[in-house]
């Protein structure tokens, strides 16, 4: 049994109806073939939100048919892109006008706080289909002067149609990467959400719908990773698969696609980011950005340890190291772990059982290991799925602590002396996602933002996260990115296109 989980008096009552439970497939929301459900479960307390349509082989054959003829015949890749954006934008405002339904679906699904997904998440969501909307009537390709004899230019076409496989820690910004590109780009699509957090895509299918993004165009079949994702990522008649979740279920997507139709991938993966401190810093702002780093972010809702750039080893250069340990452990012990829907929250439930589990095993493994616990360490409240903010000092980087994604609120501190020491010990990682870098000394965060291999490096902040600024995976974290124009080119594809000249001057 854990320790109390913080009450505070101030509950929201956002928790919002569920209205939408069947799989969404060319435009009408319709029960599996196979007639199944499967429950989503309320990590407050382990109870039964709704029962879903759990979609399989058949529902995801069904979905790609209504996407391949949305893409073959449909109007949506034929009509300019100026009028896809318009549709997108849109789509945008309703977003904007549901949010209220959207932030309670995401928390009472995923555990995750009301205020920020009202405040935050959702309006940023909103605001990415509006920056691909405009980047909608931009693709261009090139013109090419080859040779007195040849001329030609490339066109970017869609990729056709997308399969979107997406996790359970952001449902709503993962389901807007994915999708916002892909429409912009004029793909037809299917996404398979979480099984632990299928009610927002389904909330948003239906605001597409009202929108006008036509039928068949973008499909939502609910189910399980090993039966509708697989059935994804296998399929002779997907054209491209884009996918975050977990580096083992990445290369069991990379190993489908090699087997069936050579389809193109791209996925952002696991990770294990260094924090780094230098001796410069300022301990308390210092604090702040690590403690931000690993357990939680107010602003940007990532309440829980559970995202692929959480900078979950941190290193502290030994001047500091002391006083960094100090003021982290005082506030860590003031966090407020409670219901997601309490204004006062800090941080709410881990999204799952096996979350909740994994995380626990992890707490245990550092104990065993040798890690000195200096807090933390326990779930806390007699139900649900909550756990105390953690931190290990005394981490040497071999122990699982520091190698595995524990994907929770678990802070592991290791101390360091100098520079060339700490690039090592950052890089000695599978994983290759982000970097943090706390110091006043732009040469020296400079130099060591070239020399560490992850695809993103934030220097006195962290989940510095914009929709123009693209991020994805180094090494096992993945290729392909996220965010950006990057983003829309992984659902474009290049034509060229070459005529002859026929006596040409030069
Ligand atoms: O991930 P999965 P899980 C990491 C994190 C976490 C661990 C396990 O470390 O603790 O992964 O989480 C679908 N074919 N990340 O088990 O299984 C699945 O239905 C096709 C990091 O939830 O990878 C879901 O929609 N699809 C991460 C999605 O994959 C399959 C976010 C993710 O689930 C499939 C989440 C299969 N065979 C977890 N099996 C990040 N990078 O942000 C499952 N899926």
């Amino acid at each position: 049994m854990g320790s109390e989980c913080n009450e505070t008096s101030e509950k929201l009552s956002k928790i919002p109806k569920i209205n939408f439970t069947k799989l969404f497939i060319n435009g009408d929301f319709v029960e599996a073939v196979s007639g199944k459900t499967f429950d989503t479960i309320d990590p407050r307390t382990g109870e039964v939100i709704a029962r879903i349509a759990e979609g399989d082989k058949e529902d995801i054959d069904l979905a790609v048919k209504a996407a391949r003829h949305a893409f073959d015949h449909g109007k949506w890749p034929r009509m300019s892109g100026f009028e896809r954006g318009r549709i997108m934008m849109k789509f945008a405002d309703l977003i904007d006008e549901h949010v209220d339904e959207l932030a309670g679906l995401d928390a009472i699904d995923a555990g995750k706080l009301f205020i920020p997904l009202k405040m935050g998440e959702i309006p940023a969501v909103a605001d990415l289909f509006r920056y691909f909307a405009g980047a909608a009537d931009k693709i261009h390709g090139e013109t090419l002067k080859m040779s007195r004899e040849l001329q030609g230019y490339t066109l970017l076409e869609p990729i056709g149609v997308a399969g979107l496989i997406i996790p359970w820690n952001f449902p709503s910004t993962m389901f807007s990467l994915k999708v916002a590109p892909a429409l912009a780009a004029g793909c037809t699509m299917v996404v398979k959400p979480a099984e632990q957090t299928p009610l927002s895509a389904l909330y948003y299918a239906h605001l597409a719908k009202l929108a006008g993004i036509p039928d068949g165009v973008l499909n939502v079949v609910t189910g399980f990773g090993h039966t509708a994702g697989a059935a994804i990522s296998s399929h002779m008649d997907i054209d491209k698969v884009s996918f975050t979740g977990s580096t083992e279920v990445g290369r069991l997507i990379m190993q489908a696609a090699a087997t069936s139709n050579l389809k193109h991938i791209s996925l952002e993966l696991g990770g294990k980011s260094p924090f780094i401190i230098f001796d410069d810093a300022d301990v308390n702002t210092a604090v702040d950005l690590a403690l931000n780093a690993v357990f939680y972010n107010k602003a940007k809702n990532n309440p829980t340890g559970e995202i692929c750039v959480a900078g979950s080893r941190v290193f502290v250069q030994e001047g500091i190291y002391d006083e960094f340990v100090k003021q982290a452990v005082k506030r860590t012990k003031a966090w407020i772990v409670g219901d997601p829907f309490d204004s006062h929250v800090h941080q709410g439930p881990q999204v799952d059982k096996k979350q909740f589990e994994r995380i626990l095993y992890y707490i245990e493994q550092g104990k065993k290991e040798g890690a000195t616990l200096l807090t933390g360490g326990n779930t806390c409240g007699e139900k649900g799925y909550y756990i105390e903010p953690t931190i290990f000092a005394d981490v040497k980087d071999d122990m699982v602590i520091a190698k595995e994604e524990i994907f929770g609120p678990v802070m592991s501190l290791m101390k360091f002396k100098t520079v060339d020491e700490v690039i090592e010990r950052a890089n000695n990682t599978i994983y290759g996602l982000a970097c943090g870098i706390v110091t006043n000394d732009l040469n020296l965060s400079n130099r060591v933002s070239r020399s560490i291999r992850a695809g993103v490096i934030w220097i006195n902040c962290y989940f510095a996260f914009d929709r123009d600024c693209p991020y994805g995976g180094y090494k096992m974290s993945g290729f392909g990115r996220d965010n950006g124009l990057h983003a829309l080119h992984k659902y474009l594809q290049v034509k060229s296109v070459v005529t002859p000249i026929y006596n040409s001057p030069w």
